[in-house]
């Protein structure tokens, strides 16, 4: 007995500790694409996406974390966009991995850097945010799209067509709802992209909300009992869209499984250093770039194409046999 009881405290302690989390990999502008760095590398790479410290979420809605992840760092690189302009995002699941959770919802603001380069920008209680994007779940009315970023696909939306001139940072965030029957529980993956939008709008959003502050932990759509309820409504946090809003949401296929990152030091073909150089970005650090040519594998939101499209429902109906025969994972 005593032996058995030592032998099952050994065998605990080594199972390995599973971390299911992730951070924003990549990011394009009308179809280039930029790595972000790895979580936590010492040696940041040159990169629009500012660098978190750790895949873990940020818990808590008024922890000022929220407002671009976990210590994010301001990153080096500014990059140019226009009113208009595709903005896609390749969620990882740290190295390698694709993006490791299927519940809640994908949100997208922006706020102004005001004069100060964005690269030099340090968000604050007094940044105005305005939501531009939030997707929640598909037409059967239980699916979430984050279902598609498990599956490993970008998410593209096309930017407010009147954005005004100048530096903006870009926070897409992934509210991840698997544990949030409990308050408290929501985890949230805010990363934030610089830009510098130019051309010649002159739209100013007509409301716009504080990180933290735009959330509550008691939010609907943040504590939600209900979240695995079929067909349960869901009511999006962080207030209306503005009159600024992106349009033409789309999942599209994203790289494969392989690793686009560099893992500890980093290799050549796929560092954040290589896009950063006129064409440097390798094949592997371009998500789209095949799917866009094989055609057929492209989501539009409204329109699907099931063309391309059996294998993924396919594994969608097997997943949920599987989760309500008790053997899918929680
Ligand atoms: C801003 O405009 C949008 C679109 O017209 C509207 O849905 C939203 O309620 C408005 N927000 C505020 C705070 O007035
Ligand atoms: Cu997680």
């Amino acid at each position: 007995m005593k032996l058995l009881s030592t032998a099952f405290l050994l065998f605990s302690a080594l199972l390995p500790t599973v971390y299911a989390h992730g951070f924003v990999g990549q990011v394009a502008i009308d179809g280039k694409w930029y790595a972000g760095n790895v979580p936590g590398d010492d040696n940041p790479g040159e990169s629009p996406i500012r660098q978190i410290s750790d895949i873990g979420p940020v818990k808590g809605a008024s922890n000022q974390d929220l407002r671009c992840g976990l210590s994010a760092q301001k990153a080096s690189m500014v990059v140019n966009a226009n009113p208009g302009s595709k903005y896609s995002i390749q969620w990882s699941g740290g190295a390698g991995q694709k993006w490791p959770h299927n519940t809640g919802p994908l949100m997208t603001y922006m706020a102004s850097c005001g004069s100060t380069s964005c690269d030099q920008y340090d968000p604050d209680g007094d940044t105005k945010w305005f939501k531009i994007d939030q997707l929640g779940k598909e037409s059967d009315g239980s699916t979430w799209y984050q279902q598609d970023v498990m599956q490993g696909d970008a998410y593209t939306i096309t930017l407010p067509s009147n954005l005004s001139p100048g530096g903006y940072l870009i926070r897409h965030e992934i509210i991840a709802l698997h544990l949030a029957t409990s308050m408290g529980g929501a985890e949230f993956y805010p990363s934030c992209t610089q830009v510098m939008i130019g051309g010649n709008g002159n739209g100013q959003p007509n409301g716009t909300v504080a990180f933290p502050g735009a959330y509550s932990d008691s939010d609907p759509g943040i504590y939600d009992p209900n979240v695995y309820d079929p067909g349960s409504p869901y009511v999006f946090p962080g207030g209306p869209l503005s009159n600024l809003v992106a349009t033409d949401g789309t999942m599209s296929n994203g790289q494969s499984s392989s690793a686009a990152f560099p893992s500890g030091t980093a290799a050549p073909s796929a560092s954040p250093h290589a896009s950063s150089t006129a064409g440097g970005a390798s094949p592997s650090a371009q998500p789209t770039s095949s799917s866009s040519q094989s055609g057929g594998a492209q989501c539009r939101l409204q329109r699907r194409d099931t063309s391309g499209l059996q294998p993924r429902h396919y594994s969608r109906i097997m997943r949920r046999l599987l989760h309500h025969t008790g053997f899918g994972s929680s």
